[in-house]
């Protein structure tokens, strides 16, 4: 068959028996998280001609003022999630605490834990910039048959089995991996299916295009003041270009198309950057490995670090791998 013609979830069977973990639950997982990604795309699409635009008056754990939108695609996906009776539990960026999913006739038998930045970006939503929803998925490491607990959240990233995110962009992608790969799969609305338009998507190894919030530089560590100035001087293939959409889903996306690196890092503003571990690096930084680049802290592995609470941020330098080893020598000479 034509690899250009399959849909997403011809290639959720056909990758079920590459996985290690074969019982067909992740596969039911997979394709819980493709049903929500339609429904919320499609009320991210109308969110211009319907009054759901605007904070929802509520502020999240973060402080961060709730969109309606957010709202509804935290609603969205846990509702989903919830009653397949294919998780055992859920934490989200919109939920101060994880979810425990009691399965009524299962007890607590499914295997899976899900976290989730359900629409990430969405303070982009009332000027029509892309947006995204960002998930990682972990087995359970307490006993099946028991409630979740925060160990089971607290994982590092090396302990991921699935991780991708769905950009709702000028057309909306699914992109995931299970660990073999990347691949990313375009929605046609005309008839909500996602086909296999991205096969084994890399980051090149290197890039002309460096992503930051270039307003925070006075707040920023000397190594990443130097290293901006490394991107702007007249040398080499440089001056490398700017873009920065405040969209990681976005940046990301771009960057591992053209080639680039994203950078949130501490500052004098965030002591630990701006990004949450668990449901936005850890993730990214799964699938950034599996597309042969790269995603550290500035000074190690994303995916070594273990976590100590669920709604953690840590610095993030992410992208193609020669652009962040560079990034990672200045920040190693005067970080
Ligand atoms: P700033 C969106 O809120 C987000 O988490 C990322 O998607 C985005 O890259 C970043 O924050 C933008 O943050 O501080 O530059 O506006």
């Amino acid at each position: 068959m034509d690899k250009k013609t399959l849909t997403l979830g011809e290639f959720i069977i056909g990758n079920q028996d590459s996985f290690q973990y074969t019982s067909g639950e992740l596969s039911r997982l997979l394709n819980g998280l493709r049903l929500a990604a339609k429904v919320v795309n499609h009320e991210v699409n109308k969110a211009g001609l319907v009054d759901i635009i605007g904070a929802a008056g509520d502020t999240n754990i973060q402080g961060e003022n709730q969109q309606k939108l957010d709202v509804m695609a935290n609603e969205k996906f846990i509702q989903t999630l919830s009653k397949r009776e294919i998780v055992c539990g859920i934490a989200s960026e919109e939920e101060d605490d994880f979810i425990s999913i009691n399965s009524f006739d299962k007890q607590h038998q499914n295997k899976y834990i899900v976290l989730i930045d359900p629409l990430d970006g969405s303070s982009n939503i009332d000027v029509n910039v892309s947006v995204g929803t960002i998930f990682s998925i972990y087995r359970r490491i307490t006993p099946v048959g028991t409630p979740v607990t925060i160990e089971d959240f607290l994982q590092p990233g090396r302990n991921q089995v699935a991780a991708g995110y769905i950009v709702y962009g000028t057309s909306t992608m699914l992109v995931y991996t299970t660990g073999d790969g990347v691949n990313g799969f375009t929605l046609n609305p005309a008839l909500g299916t996602f086909y296999l338009s991205h096969p084994d998507m890399e980051f090149p190894e290197n890039g002309k295009i460096y992503s930051v919030n270039e307003g925070n530089y006075i707040h920023f560590p000397q190594g990443v003041k130097d290293y901006i100035k490394y991107c702007q001087e007249e040398e080499d293939d440089r001056p490398y270009t700017s873009r920065y959409i405040g969209s990681l889903v976005s940046d990301f996306h771009r960057n591992m198309i053209k080639g680039g690196i994203y950078l949130y890092p501490k500052s004098s503003k965030a002591s630990e950057g701006k990004l949450r571990l668990l449901y936005e690096c850890n993730p990214m930084a799964f699938l950034a490995e599996q597309a042969n680049g790269k995603a550290s802290d500035g000074f190690n592995p994303i995916m070594d670090i273990k976590p100590k609470e669920l709604h953690q941020r840590v610095p993030f330098f992410c992208g193609s791998k020669k652009m962040v080893e560079k990034a990672e020598e200045f920040m190693a000479l005067r970080a």
